[in-house]
């Protein structure tokens, strides 16, 4: 009898225990889950709208309203595509440019009007630092990528301008005489779909 009080005694010790644990996780997961907001799915549309964390939102590239936000309100705000570049996988997210901004990663909002349909975070050929324009900015941008281990544009291709399948320096010359001389527009085969065989290959950058 004495044994088997000791195990009852024992039991409601590891069942207790065991509540302890249970209850504590459940506390800590409360604690760490991120914040819940309308995530709007469709572009004036109220109808396909969850409450989602934001990055599971980002996952089904809707547009998050913020935290405690109410799905009734879907549709008026005033929003665009958001492209994201992060270790070098391009996602795009239709939202604010205040919330753009806040997005890990090199971020573009592409204005109010834009969407994230099929070339929506495809930059013009030559708009290597992806402003939305071919500028001497680029220019510059093309010498330091390949002169000064400058950081990598929006999409590589975008810098082969004379469209050979290399980086060099011709494609900064090119990219001048194209905004200064009126000479031929920028090429870059690997910005058209139809080159799937594409390769561009920058062996003229020893930086890593
Ligand atoms: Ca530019
Ligand atoms: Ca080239």
């Amino acid at each position: 009898m004495q044994i088997k009080n000791h195990n009852s005694v024992l039991l409601t010790s590891v069942l207790l225990v065991g509540l302890l644990l249970i209850s504590t996780t459940a506390l800590y997961a409360d604690d760490t889950r991120a914040p819940l907001g309308a995530c709007c799915m469709g572009m004036d549309t109220q109808d396909q709208c969850l409450y989602l964390e934001e990055d599971e939102c980002i996952m089904f590239e809707g547009f998050w309203l913020g935290e405690d936000s109410n799905c009734d309100d879907c549709g008026t705000e005033d929003y665009g595509a958001c492209c994201i570049k992060l270790n070098d996988n391009i996602t795009c997210l239709m939202t604010t440019p205040e919330i753009c901004a806040t997005q890990l990663g090199w971020t573009v909002f592409r204005g109010y009007d834009t969407d994230c349909q099929e070339g929506g975070c495809i930059p013009d050929c030559g708009d290597l630092n992806f402003d939305g324009g071919v500028n001497i900015l680029d220019v510059l941008y093309s010498i330091s990528l390949i002169y000064k281990c400058g950081p990598r544009p929006f999409m590589e291709e975008t810098a082969d301008v004379d469209g050979n399948g290399y980086i060099s320096i011709l494609d900064a010359l090119y990219l001048i005489v194209a905004i200064y001389r009126d000479g031929p527009d920028p090429i870059c085969p690997g910005l058209q779909p139809t080159r799937c065989d594409y390769q561009l290959i920058t062996t003229t950058r020893d930086c890593e």
